[in-house]
């Protein structure tokens, strides 16, 4: 009888025990964890983030900046260890977290270190491409880089002919395009770069890439006719006075002088043309110096003489006097 009175008691410990247990461990804390993730200490959003209790384990919300949340629910006084996941590796964290009575906010940055690193992809698809011309001063150049830790790349770029640095510490995602100006380039040179990929680890030189600036805006020709000058008067090409007259009077012949010049291309041809009331209009295409003429046609009245100089690449100039001939 007795050993069943125990037992009677013992059952209705038991009952009261499993009955009051919420009430006895009513030592459960929420919390919220948040901050970033290290991965080789660079900010990097992982593949996933989870947080591992004896008796659970808790998936972090992840964020395109390397960020996390995690929301909890557990017992106080209990321990969590961090778990990374990261291109197919598990890396357990440096930190853990211990769950304190009456905290509910935890801010842990997480730091895991991969062993396995590859080097960065050679940069490619740059800009000027390869071998491009006309290319004007000052330029941009740029690569496109790749990692296939899909790190964080600082690429600098290099003037090919020097190795000096033309553009330095430019901080570059996983596949995307870095870029830098290169100035103080001259026209109508040639030029070669390459850059450099570096994962903190590991540096990769991309190919070298050429190309060539533009040429510089060609200048028109300059062009003076010499000779007849305003006021002047010349008989049988002779000149006799000057301030004879605002309009020049020639009196029979007369060698026309041109000066023509032109610094960057060159003179291509000089066309002198005299038109006057009573004629056609007689042409004379100089291709070399002295650009000058002999004009004996019989003349009466007024004539415009007129010189256009051409130059090597198309443009020209001219100028032009109106004078008066007899004979
Ligand atoms: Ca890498
Ligand atoms: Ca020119």
């Amino acid at each position: 009888m007795i050993n069943t009175k125990v037992i009677h008691v013992i059952n209705l410990i038991i009952l009261l025990s499993i009955y009051f247990t919420p009430l006895i461990s009513v030592a459960v804390q929420p919390c919220t964890i948040r901050g970033y993730v290290y991965i080789n200490d660079i900010i990097t959003e992982p593949d996933d983030l989870f947080l591992v209790f004896p008796s659970q384990t808790i998936y972090a919300d992840l964020y395109s900046d390397g960020y996390y949340i995690i929301d909890c629910y557990e017992d106080i006084g209990q321990v969590g260890e961090f778990y990374v996941t990261y291109l197919g590796q598990i890396l357990l964290a440096q930190e853990t977290v211990t769950i304190l009575y009456d905290v509910y906010m935890y801010q842990i940055d997480i730091h895991v270190s991969s062993s396995f690193n590859n080097p960065p992809n050679k940069p490619i698809s740059p800009t000027p491409a390869n071998n491009s011309i006309n290319i004007e001063l000052n330029p941009t150049i740029s690569v496109y880089v790749t990692d296939p830790d899909e790190d964080k790349m600082i690429v600098s770029f290099y003037n090919a002919l020097n190795e000096n640095l033309i553009g330095s510490n430019i901080i570059a995602e996983h596949a995307s395009i870095a870029s830098t100006i290169w100035t103080g380039l001259e026209y109508n040179k040639s030029y070669s770069w390459y850059a450099v990929s570096n994962d903190s680890q590991y540096e990769v030189k991309s190919d070298v890439f050429s190309f060539k600036t533009k040429t510089e805006g060609n200048m028109q020709p300059e062009i003076t006719i010499l000779r007849p000058k305003p006021g002047e008067l010349y008989i049988s090409d002779k000149f006799i006075l000057s301030n004879f007259s605002p309009i020049p009077l020639i009196v029979g012949d007369i060698t026309v002088k041109v000066n023509a010049e032109d610094s960057d291309s060159g003179i291509d041809r000089v066309e002198i043309t005299i038109n006057g009331f009573l004629m056609d209009n007689e042409q004379f295409v100089l291709n070399e110096e002295p650009y000058e003429i002999f004009w004996n046609k019989f003349g009466l009245g007024r004539y415009v003489i007129k010189a256009v100089a051409y130059d090597l690449e198309g443009k020209s100039n001219e100028d032009s006097i109106t004078v008066r001939k007899f004979f």
